[in-house]
């Protein structure tokens, strides 16, 4: 049961510690204009992709809930991230984070190939890639915010229960992927590169050790398998590029672990019971 009092903390509006320096080195004008916040981890995802994929890009940080025009102009829903297409007259748009890293794939395949899933050749390994991704997005992602949001004792132990059950599900599909694939793809495997699943995982599970510690005493599961994965996730240099410092996290999740009304559309669908914006 979280104990810790709501001090009323604010979301942070710019990254910190290494994350900063990764945006400072990317704040000169480039093709790609990546509209972010600091604490969102749908922005972090598609970060981690531009880093490990070695696409140009320029970093804006944006306050999503105060809805500035010009990221209503890439974003319609007003939420973060979106790309701005500077090489259009007039500049183009692409938002979405699933949407944007496959369109980041796509522009790595003709300019940098680097990739984040097996060669088109090996469709059966790609496919069981996208079933992990399509776990993370349907059934990961709202278990952690269920957990976060809890406010009474007995919703905290089913959010725990939900979300711990969640990662289970997610490594037993890269169990399966190990067993059916030669691929190398995915960190789950020892050397193993970076994969499109462990990209649309890695904020959320990088979270758990950070925001649900703090303010639900999550045990991390415990599992050497799993540990092991943890832990090269997060050190991964692309991913770590990416990572503020801890009180970043902790400062900006207290709004979600005291469930502020209007905190956010992801936190009202939450609430509502409906689908995630
Ligand atoms: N489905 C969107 C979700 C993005 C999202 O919810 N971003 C949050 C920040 S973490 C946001 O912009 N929130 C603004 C709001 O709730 O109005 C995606 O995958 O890109």
């Amino acid at each position: 049961m979280s104990t810790k009092a709501d001090s009323g903390r604010s979301y942070h509006l710019q990254c910190t510690g290494v994350a900063k320096e990764t945006a400072e080195a990317h704040s000169a004008p480039k093709d790609i204009t990546l509209f972010g916040s600091c604490f969102c981890p749908f922005v972090q995802r598609v970060w981690v992709a531009f880093e490990y994929l070695g696409i140009d890009y320029k970093v804006y940080e944006v306050d999503p809930y105060k809805k500035p025009a010009d990221l209503l102009e890439v974003s319609p829903k007003g939420l973060v991230p979106g790309l701005r297409l500077e090489n259009y007259n007039p500049p183009r748009a692409v938002n979405e984070s699933t949407v944007i890293l496959e369109f980041l794939e796509d522009v790595a395949a003709s300019k940098t190939k680097q990739s984040l899933l097996p060669p088109i050749t090996e469709p059966y390994a790609r496919a069981l890639i996208r079933l992990q991704a399509d776990h993370v997005d349907r059934t990961l992602i709202p278990a952690f915010y269920r957990y976060v949001q809890a406010q009474d004792e007995e919703k905290q132990i089913q959010g725990a229960r939900d979300f711990v059950e969640a990662i289970n599900g997610l490594i037993k599909l890269f169990q399966r992927a190990e067993k059916e694939s030669e691929s190398n793809f995915g960190l789950w495997r020892e050397g193993g590169t970076l994969s499109l699943a462990d990209v649309m995982a890695g904020p959320w599970l990088f979270r758990s050790t950070n925001v649900l510690v703090h303010y639900r005493g999550f045990a991390v599961p415990e599992g050497p398998q799993f540990r092991t994965y943890l832990d090269r996730l997060l050190n991964y240099p692309a991913f770590k590029r990416t990572c503020s410092t801890e009180d970043l996290y902790i400062d900006s999740y207290e709004r979600y672990a005291h469930n502020r009304p209007n905190t956010s559309q992801v936190a009202n669908a939450i609430n509502a019971g409906t689908a995630l914006p």
